[in-house]
């Protein structure tokens, strides 16, 4: 394959390098719901970036803001200095999460928040004098970022094998969710299955409540494919966890800030973790951001000892880095218009998403498809495997769409959709539309 020297030196990410600099696909702008692509096409941004822009690219609030910022404050050092955006930023999030008291610790990705609040949870459970819990227990299929700690809690084989000797020792794995003999072709949530959060009981029992410190998922699992929780099933795992004394983290990464059209998966579910992680849409992905939202009892546990001494030995160079952060109190601003999320883009995410579960379950029936599943404004089909090539099939899929001026995810044998919030409802019917003629052509 011949790689276009140009494109050299950046070893890219989650890409098949090889292929790409061959066939390479470049973007040279972005604006509202499209990208334009360097070859002059112009495609409909299906999957909001990477889950991460639902304003859609550059708008002009988060621009300005980001702007202002960078002429004021570049940069602000947070260790033992801060500046006062972060302390704002840290509040409306915990308002719009309907978790007033809870504190949040800025990180720069969805991986730093994961690893963040893992650290958080074995620390808490030690500073309260429970230091044996310190297994975690996370999920099949999972994905929490490719830091140490979310790999390790980490379901998704591809990305562990490679780093076993480098993973957290102390780990489990309840079962996912998804079995489409059960559930195949299921709009929103699944009837069945609420009986895989008892799994969780089998794995307390086998290595006791004392040593387990918290149990980490997505509560739509977003990377694997839209794997959506089974009714009931979420609500179990709390009342599990409650039982034994085990943390809830809710890794938020994806769903955070509107994806289900509420703030959170939390307040979609209606189910209450201790800490949620965060990243992507918090700000528009502008400039990198995640964080953590911390209970409050988790965080005066720490505040014990001398004040004069750190309560947590934890921290980024670019915790809180202002144009983040001003980004952040833009986009809230665009989502959640004064902290009222029945207002705004959030509200219009919700308004959206039963277009689209419509729009994508008429694809049932179309070549190639396997599968169908949606919540709130997200959606994946599974395309049938080329024998003895996994996920070639989608891939080719992905292609035929871009040409058509669709971009979508492709993962495995899954195609996904996660359109920006201000898409219009007939934008996402086209979107689907080229989805269909793309797996025609395809098959
Ligand atoms: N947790 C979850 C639930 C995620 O979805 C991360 C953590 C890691 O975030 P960072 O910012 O470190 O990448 C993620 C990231 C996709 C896709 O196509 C999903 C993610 C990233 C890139 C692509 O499904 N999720």
């Amino acid at each position: 394959m011949q790689e276009e020297p140009a494109l050299r030196s950046w070893w890219m990410p989650f890409t098949h390098n090889r292929h790409f600099k061959a066939h390479p696909r470049l973007i040279e702008r972005g604006d509202g719901a499209y990208y334009t692509l360097t070859d002059g096409r112009r495609v409909f941004d299906g999957l909001s970036g990477l889950w991460c822009c639902p304003l859609g690219h550059s708008p002009a609030a988060v621009v300005e803001a980001i702007r202002e910022q960078v002429g004021t404050l570049d940069f602000s050092p947070s260790f033992q200095m801060g500046h006062p955006g972060a302390f704002r930023v840290a509040s409306q999030i915990a308002q719009l999460a309907g978790r007033p008291n809870d504190r949040v610790f800025f990180t720069n990705s969805g991986s730093e928040a994961v690893d963040t609040a893992l650290k958080i949870a074995v620390a808490y459970h030690r500073a309260r004098g429970e230091a044996t819990r310190t297994r975690i227990i996370g999920r099949e299929r999972a994905y929490h970022g490719v830091g140490m700690g979310g790999i390790s809690v980490g379901g998704i084989p591809a990305n562990r094998k490679m780093f076993a000797p480098l993973m957290m020792p102390a780990v489990d794995h309840l079962p996912h969710t998804f079995d489409p003999s059960k559930m195949g072709y299921s709009r929103g949530q699944p009837e069945w299955g609420v009986h895989l959060a008892d799994e969780l009981e089998r794995l307390v029992a086998l290595h006791d409540a004392s040593n387990i410190a918290a149990v980490i998922v997505e509560p739509m699992q977003g990377s694997t494919g839209v794997i959506v929780p089974p009714k009931g099933y979420l609500a179990r795992l709390r009342e599990i966890c409650n039982k034994h004394g085990i943390l809830l983290i809710f890794d938020e990464v994806i769903t955070g800030f509107g994806r289900l059209g509420k703030p959170f998966a939390a307040d979609f579910f209606d189910v209450r973790p201790d800490m949620i992680t965060f990243a992507k849409a918090v700000n528009n992905a502008a400039v990198p951001l995640g964080g953590v939202l911390v209970n409050e009892s988790i965080y005066d546990a720490f505040m014990s000892g001398p004040a004069h001494l750190i309560e947590f030995f934890h921290g980024y160079t670019y915790s809180g880095h202002p144009l983040a952060i001003a980004a952040a109190e833009a986009t809230l601003e665009q989502l959640a218009p004064g902290g009222d999320a029945s207002r705004g883009k959030i509200a219009q995410a919700a308004v959206l998403a039963p277009v689209l579960e419509e729009a994508i379950h008429s694809l049932r029936g179309e070549p190639l498809v396997a599968d169908i599943r949606n919540l709130g404004l997200a959606a994946a089909i599974d395309v049938t495997p080329l024998q003895g090539q996994a996920g070639l099939q989608a891939f080719k899929v992905f292609e035929q769409a871009l040409d058509r001026g669709l971009y979508a995810r492709f993962t495995g044998e899954t195609l996904a959709l996660a359109p920006p919030f201000i898409s219009t409802p007939d934008e996402i019917r086209n979107a689907v539309e080229t989805l269909r003629q793309a797996l025609r052509a395809a098959a």
